[in-house]
């Protein structure tokens, strides 16, 4: 069992930056059932590296159960949820995110997704007398948003002309990609009110990219996402539970050398509502070399990036603090 200390409550605290932007950009809408979605989708990337997808084909029954189900888990008690194990890196977590030091106003289940998930095989163990509901949720759920987000990356391959319409979904159809499911839970906050008044946030997750080629994010109708903007402002992505919002992951943004931008992201903290996300990582097998895809090249362009295996960029990523640039490491002069 593990203990969980208390972080001191200043460390949750942002100070308050006011975007004074009049007209703030629009987050782009991707029509999944649009022929003409190809095209948005790679401006999508290349302006945000994030989008909202409507449409989408993932049943809405599968949505509901995993976020019953969740709430479930999140409802009981400490010493239960304590049986999923401590995040070392799977597992349950409260608060502390990362092993680097980091804490956010959190709650979380991360969960490996190695081999592929069956639903007559469950593979994902939530916890030791975890009921096989859970198990069954996440199983359902990741099959659907997976074949989903592997649509997307086909429909990418396509726009971008690369050799074939696979040769980034098949990263994540591969048996041995290293995939993560992340269920966050952000308690309700009877303390954000008083400290806004003082011009100050709290972080329920700290900004940072996602190390991964692409993320899916499902939430309930409870805000505290924003994304950040070119021009350093943070944006506030309104709620939709009938959507996915998809950000570009930092292997992306080298396997497109810098055109597709990974996007710095954080969730604050609601003082009244409790906010339930549901995060599916697509990445690569461990062994894959993450470099620019030589199709994309132009002639004499040069990479940006010095070639690495995702093992590699993984090893170095969990060794970081969440708001690293985790890319600069591997960046060419
Ligand atoms: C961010 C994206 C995913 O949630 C995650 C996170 C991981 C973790 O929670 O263990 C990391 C973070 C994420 C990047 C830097 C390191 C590792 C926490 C942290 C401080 C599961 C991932 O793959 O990288």
């Amino acid at each position: 069992m593990v203990a969980i200390s208390k972080p001191p409550v200043e460390l949750f605290f942002l100070k308050q930056i006011t975007n004074n932007n009049h007209h703030p950009p629009t987050i782009p809408i991707i029509d999944l059932s649009k022929t003409e979605s190809k095209h948005l989708l790679v401006k999508a990337c290349q302006d945000f590296g994030f989008f909202k997808v409507v449409n989408h084909g993932v049943p809405l029954k599968f949505i509901n159960k995993l976020e019953s189900e969740a709430m479930k888990f999140f409802s009981s008690p400490l010493s239960f949820k304590q049986k999923a194990g401590p995040p070392d890196p799977f597992g349950y977590g409260n608060k502390q995110l990362g092993q680097n030091g980091d804490f956010g106003w959190v709650e979380y289940l991360l969960l490996n997704l190695k081999a592929e998930p069956d639903r007559n095989n469950p593979t994902i163990s939530v916890c030791e007398d975890n009921p096989q509901e859970f198990q069954c949720a996440v199983n359902d759920y990741v099959i659907a948003v997976k074949k989903m987000t592997c649509e997307i990356l086909e429909l990418l391959a396509d726009e971008l002309k690369l050799q074939s319409r696979d040769a980034l979904s098949k990263m994540l159809l591969d048996e041995q990609s290293d995939s993560v499911f992340r269920v966050n839970y952000y308690p309700p906050c009877p303390e954000v009110q008083e400290h806004e008044m003082k011009g100050k946030k709290l972080i329920g997750f700290g900004e940072h990219t996602d190390p991964q080629i692409i993320s899916v994010l499902r939430s309930n109708n409870t805000s505290g996402l924003e994304i950040l903007l070119k021009d350093g402002s943070w944006m506030p992505v309104s709620p939709d539970s009938n959507s996915f919002f998809i950000n570009v992951g930092d292997s992306l943004q080298v396997m497109t050398n810098g055109r597709f931008k990974s996007v710095k992201h954080r969730v604050v903290a609601n003082s009244l509502k409790s906010r339930l996300s549901m995060i599916y990582f697509g990445g690569p097998p461990l062994n894959e070399k993450i470099a620019p895809l030589p199709s994309l090249m132009e002639n004499d362009e040069a990479s940006l990036y010095k070639e690495f295996t995702w093992f590699e960029y993984k090893k170095s990523a969990f060794n970081s603090r969440l708001s690293d640039n985790r890319l600069g490491f591997f960046e060419n002069n």
